[in-house]
């Protein structure tokens, strides 16, 4: 049987006409190559032959024997687990395919894998042609002798993966830690002995989905002189001549003699153009060439979103080689430095940890990403659009890859270099100890020069990271290693991130930082021998804190540190997100279907507790009733905190408190969902936006006044990321509880506030305050403020501050409130919102009515209120107004 080949988009394009192909991300054509793609419809069957079905390629078992109905939805209910046996089997695809005869005549015919999951024997024609054991390196394999004028047969048998890491385990001479995951999080185990996403075989927001597939690209390639495997641009700032050049990077296989001819760069957007002779030896060879930028005017520089514009330039390579032999690429250049700063601070010991892009500090503000789907072959570019641009909605300027996922496809980075995202890349190594034998290591190797050399273009990546948190596994312990063996750990850890991946890292890459782990004390770190005694110590590096018990509006309690990459609390998605794998009889807090979803211990009743710190919590008769308000008030919590503690961050900017401070980046952890579960994340598996995220929007705002009390005074910071100074004043109203129009109003007197500074603006005691506003008490009255200039122009959107926590507040009414529907989807909805009272933490839902509210979750204090409602597609103002529930604290008791 010959399949066709698919393709789709410009891939497909490039493929058809046989000799161009997307290089990273780059378009590269190169005369006289022919291409075949082997993607689309392959066979797959188990091991002994009980199953046997069409699979697509790109994809994995599980989406195969889902789409060709043999398993049901795996998100549904409870099917991970009852889907476990998928992960224990062995699976072969296979293909047949011809091969034209001119293209069997080319020198060499290669045979290239995108990505394999993961441990695999690959055989053509009965032959074997290799085997593969690492998920994220590209396979390319010299198949030409082997390829016949007729029907060509390719097979692909995949091993279990929970086998073989068990295996692989079993083999080693001493126990690398953890064995086995959490039993809440009913997954597999030595996931840490296998090169492939670590949270496949479950994570504490995660099911266990240990899969197997060809889950990305297979084609053929054919040539007879040169192809091209790899172009990476990485500019270079030269401080003496105050000018950029451009180091091109072109990686080549070359199957003849030496090579030789000349190669044309040139950047018409900067009046840039050089050619250089060009020799290549046969083999793979890596050639830098550097391009000097001529221009006499500025270089647009790439800026992280709100500092500056995201500019780029075309550039075009034109090789020739004697006679006939072209190749052509053209790409988009970005210009910016990056730096690590970790430099003595004054009046504080330890050192300074913050990024600078273009000699300018940038306070880091945003989340951390993690897988989008267990099923890579199931993550839509259009799904990782709408992340990403929700991020920049909600005033992100950086992503942290989290260690525990994969490196994204090109076009995240794409993305991110067009939003101006900053893009911390984790190595794939998270919460575990690793082996380090020499297949495992040579393995290691190879993945981090192509993804090095992958991802180096990318103005977005701004810092690589060894892994995360496995220098604090070691440093507090968290596998109960015994004390004579440690050593033995040390060696390894320092072996696996620092001899080899951070020695590879700067062979490949000095363009921008490396870090070995996060959290981390970094400089002070590697004084330690690279682990440190504390990685948690604010003072130095980055830090990752939780602290579920804790009551998260005390600010007291958070660590004062030069960086905060995690922290965050837990909440449930929206009921219609859950309703999508659930029944009724799930719906409730207390029945089988939300443990099972709770992969981290005791998450539910830590949610409960946080919440009961402050609100009531739901006591409704109506048990549905009483379930979605549950949902409710875990959101109302987690959005709360997590605004306590960025808030607290994003104030502690600018100063030092015994001893401790300049904390220069807020990453909550985390973004973005995996399946419909409780976790830390902001963005529900769907995309649809928690209350987090419409909190972030306002908390993450370029401009923003933060307020607090500390010892007996009511204070608000205005904090800014502008690079311009500022004249402002707190305008500060008192609110009650039980009347919609403030009782009082007062203001600062105006305060310079200096560019990327936070500074204290406002500051009177508590008590003073509200003896002078009428009959105001902590319960009865609460803050609201914001910013303005001397033109009475507001800055940053509004904020509040509870005197007291809702639950104990006097006079909140329940609110009846009716809400109207206008618009058409061409310039979206506005939805206006009437009240019969003050309602707090106001929850807009628009069920499965795709898009986003103008903002959510906010304190109605006024009679009426409009909010816009931008749909992400096809719908009504009657639909949006069928769809639409409103829901108030004071609803939910
Ligand atoms: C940190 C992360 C993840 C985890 C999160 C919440 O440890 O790095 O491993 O999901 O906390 O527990």
């Amino acid at each position: 049987m010959t399949m066709p080949p698919t393709c789709s988009g410009l891939l497909c394009l490039s493929l058809l006409l046989g000799k161009s192909l997307l290089v990273s991300s780059v378009q590269v054509v190169t005369s006289g190559q022919q291409n075949i793609s082997l993607n689309g419809k392959w066979t797959l069957e188990n091991s002994n032959g009980s199953l046997s079905l069409p699979a697509e390629v790109p994809g994995c078992v599980h989406t195969a024997l889902l789409k060709q109905g043999y398993i049901q939805d795996p998100y549904y209910r409870f099917n991970d687990v009852a889907y476990g046996w998928i992960a224990l089997d062995n699976w072969t695809y296979t293909t047949t395919f011809t091969v034209p005869s001119d293209m069997r005549a080319k020198q060499r015919v290669m045979l290239v894998f995108e990505g394999i999951d993961t441990i695999s024997t690959v055989s053509l024609n009965g032959a074997a042609v290799g085997r593969t054991d690492n998920m994220f390196l590209q396979y390319d394999f010299s198949v030409g002798a082997l390829l016949t004028e007729g029907d060509n047969v390719l097979t692909v048998s995949l091993a279990s993966p929970v086998r073989y890491a068990a295996q692989r385990s079993e083999a080693h001479s001493y126990r690398v830690p953890p064995d086995c995951p959490p039993e809440v999080q009913q997954g597999q185990c030595h996931v840490n002995y296998i090169r492939k996403e670590q949270s496949s075989f479950s994570w504490d927001w995660g099911p266990s989905f240990p899969t197997a597939g060809l889950w990305k690209g297979v084609r053929l390639e054919a040539y007879d002189v040169l192809r091209v495997l790899h172009l990476a641009t990485v500019p270079v700032y030269n401080q003496t001549s105050s000018g950029w050049s451009l180091q091109v990077e072109l990686q080549v296989e070359v199957v003849a003699e030496v090579t030789r001819g000349q190669l044309t760069l040139s950047l018409p957007g900067l009046d840039t153009q050089q050619t250089f002779p060009v020799r290549f030896l046969p083999g793979r060879t890596r050639n830098t060439y550097t391009l000097h930028v001529t221009t006499s005017g500025p270089v647009e520089l790439w800026w992280p979103s709100g500092h500056g514009d995201q500019s780029s330039y075309p550039l075009t390579l034109q090789g020739v080689l004697g006679p006939g032999l072209t190749f052509t690429a053209d790409t988009k250049v970005y210009f910016r430095t990056v730096e690590l700063v970790q430099e003595p601070v004054p009046g504080s010991p330890g050192l300074s940890f913050y990024f600078r892009v273009n000699g300018k500090a940038v306070f880091m503000k945003g989340s951390n990403w993690i897988p989008t789907h267990s099923f890579q072959d199931l993550v839509s570019p259009a799904g990782v659009r709408s992340l990403l641009e929700s991020a920049v909605a909600a005033n992100m300027n950086a992503l942290r890859v989290w260690g525990g996922g994969v490196y994204q496809q090109d076009l995240f980075y794409s993305l991110c270099d067009e939003l101006g995202v900053m893009v911390w890349q984790d190595f794939m190594f998270a919460c575990a100890l690793y082996p380090t034998e020499e297949d495992f290591m040579d393995s290691v190797r190879e993945e981090v020069r192509q993804q090095v050399r992958r991802l180096k273009s990318h103005p977005s990546v701004v810092l690589w990271s060894g892994n995360n948190e496995n220098e604090v596994a070691l440093a507090t312990n968290w596998f109960g290693i015994p004390g004579p063996e440690r050593p033995l750990y040390v060696k390894d850890y320092v072996k696996l991130y620092v001899d080899n991946i951070r020695a590879l890292v700067l062979e490949e890459d000095q363009s921008r930082p490396f870090l070995a782990s996060s959290p981390t004390n970094g400089l002070a770190s590697e004084r330690q021998g690279w682990v440190a005694d504390d990685p948690y110590d604010p003072r130095y590096g980055d830090t990752h804190y939780y602290s579920y018990s804790r009551d998260c509006w005390d600010w007291s309690a958070f660590p004062r540190t030069r960086f905060a990459s995690e922290y965050g609390f837990q909440s449930w998605p929206s009921f219609s997100t859950l309703q999508k794998v659930s029944v009724p009889e799930d719906w409730s807090w207390d029945g089988p279907f939300s443990s099972h979803r709770q992969h981290h211990a005791e998450g539910n009743r830590q949610m409960l507790e946080q919440a009961g710190l402050h609100y009531h919590l739901p006591n409704a008769t109506d048990p549905l009733r009483r379930y979605k308000h549950t949902l409710y008030i875990t959101q109302v919590m987690q959005a709360q905190c997590v605004k306590a503690q960025t808030e607290f961050y994003r104030r502690s900017r600018s100063e030092v408190v015994g001893g401790k401070g300049h904390t220069m980046g807020a990453l909550y952890w985390q973004l973005n969902d995996i399946w419909q579960a409780p976790s830390w994340s902001s963005i529900e598996f769907g995309g649809k936006w928690k209350m987090l995220h419409y909190f972030a929007q306002r908390f993450f705002a370029p401009v923003l006044p933060v307020g607090f009390e500390d010892g007996v005074s009511m204070v608000i910071y205005a904090v800014s990321d502008l690079s311009v100074d500022l004249n402002l004043t707190a305008q500060v109203s008192v609110l009650s509880w039980s009347r919609p129009d403030p009782v009082c109003t007062l203001s600062s007197p105006a305060t310079l506030v200096r560019g990327n500074s936070a500074t204290p603006i406002f500051r009177q005691p508590v008590d003073a305050l509200l003896k002078g506003c009428g009959n105001c008490t902590r319960r009865s009255c609460l803050l609201a403020f914001h910013l303005e200039d001397n033109h009475g122009a507001r800055w940053g959107p509004g904020n509040h501050h509870f005197l007291c926590s809702p639950r104990d507040a006097e006079g909140i009414e329940a609110p009846h409130i009716t809400t109207e529907v206008r618009g058409d989807g061409e310039r979206g909805y506005t939805v206006t919102l009437h009240s019969t009272s003050v309602a707090p933490f106001v929850w807009l839902d628009a069920g499965d009515v795709p898009g986003r509210f103008g903002s959510n979750g906010f304190l109605m204090a006024s009679r009426s209120q409009e909010v816009g409602f931008v749909p992400w597609g096809p719908t009504s103002a009657e639909e949006l107004g069928r769809a639409l529930t409103v829901t108030s604290l004071r609803d939910v008791y």
